[in-house]
């Protein structure tokens, strides 16, 4: 069942959603060479918890920390650690949940560290685009399929491939709700979109092929062949006459 949100219900979600959205912001200024995965969940655990919520992975199916941090060739649900140090030239995907007021909110965005290579930057730019666009189809009437539609289209015009084994999801009272909102399919397919809907949309997208592997830690996700991956993701609402985008940042445009 795909819940539809009361007006009171979309306001607790706009609240959390937006605690998400400025641990991104805050935590942005520590990305640099030298600092641990682990500094940064500690920052991002303090931050979350001195606002009044609470990172929804921490002990979520068991889930040691409270954001994934993910570099380079991993995918997602990388797990932050002190052996883990940026250096100049990575990517680090940081993915935030909030739960505050009994709702949660979920973004993630992919930064560069120092000075990146052209070819890893267009990647990252592309995994953007692929989710600006999925989101600009976004509105009453449109079909969950419509989402995994355009990110193939953009991500193969450039090259790259989309992960499958790992989707956007529903989003409210539970981390994760239905539908399931997976980034590749056809137009008109799926699910319809209604008003007070709200999921995520965080496609991954990888320089080589979509092929994943899970590490022996059992959480961390890397490409099988080794290549980079990025990632970005928004909580989205269904409005009366399109979207909003709940977790939206000020370095970012409100249309794209
Ligand atoms: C076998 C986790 C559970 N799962 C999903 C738990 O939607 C997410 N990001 O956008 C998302 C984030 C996390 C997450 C953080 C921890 N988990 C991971 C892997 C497998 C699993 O259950
Ligand atoms: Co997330
Ligand atoms: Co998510």
């Amino acid at each position: 069942m795909i819940h539809i949100k009361s007006s009171r219900e979309i306001g607790l979600m706009r609240e959390t959603s937006r605690l998400a959205a400025s641990t991104l912001e805050m935590i942005e200024s520590h990305i640099k060479p030298g600092v641990s995965t682990e500094d940064l969940n500690k920052i991002c655990h303090d931050y979350i918890l001195k606002n009044g919520a609470y990172p929804s992975p921490l002990n979520y199916n068991g889930f040691p920390k409270s954001i994934c941090t993910s570099p380079n060739e991993v995918i997602c649900h990388g797990i932050p650690s002190e052996k883990v140090i940026l250096k100049d030239g990575d990517i680090l995907n940081i993915d935030v949940t909030t739960y505050l007021n009994k709702f949660h909110g979920d973004t993630n965005k992919t930064y560069f560290v120092g000075n990146v290579a052209p070819e890893i930057k267009n990647l990252v730019e592309i995994t953007y685009r692929c989710m600006r666009e999925a989101i600009n189809t976004v509105k009453p009437g449109g079909r969950i399929g419509d989402i995994g539609a355009i990110i193939q289209e953009v991500a193969h015009g450039h090259g790259f491939s989309v992960v499958e084994e790992y989707c956007g999801h529903g989003i409210g009272r539970e981390f994760h709700e239905e539908p399931q909102v997976v980034h590749v399919g056809k137009r008109g397919t799926g699910p319809e979109m209604k008003p007070g809907m709200t999921f995520t949309i965080e496609p991954m997208i990888n320089l080589g092929s979509r092929h994943c592997q899970l590490l022996s830690d059992d959480w961390t996700v890397i490409t099988k062949d080794k290549k980079w991956s990025a990632q970005f993701e928004h909580t989205i609402l269904v409005t009366e006459d399109g979207h909003d985008i709940l977790t939206l940042r000020s370095d970012e445009d409100a249309t794209f």
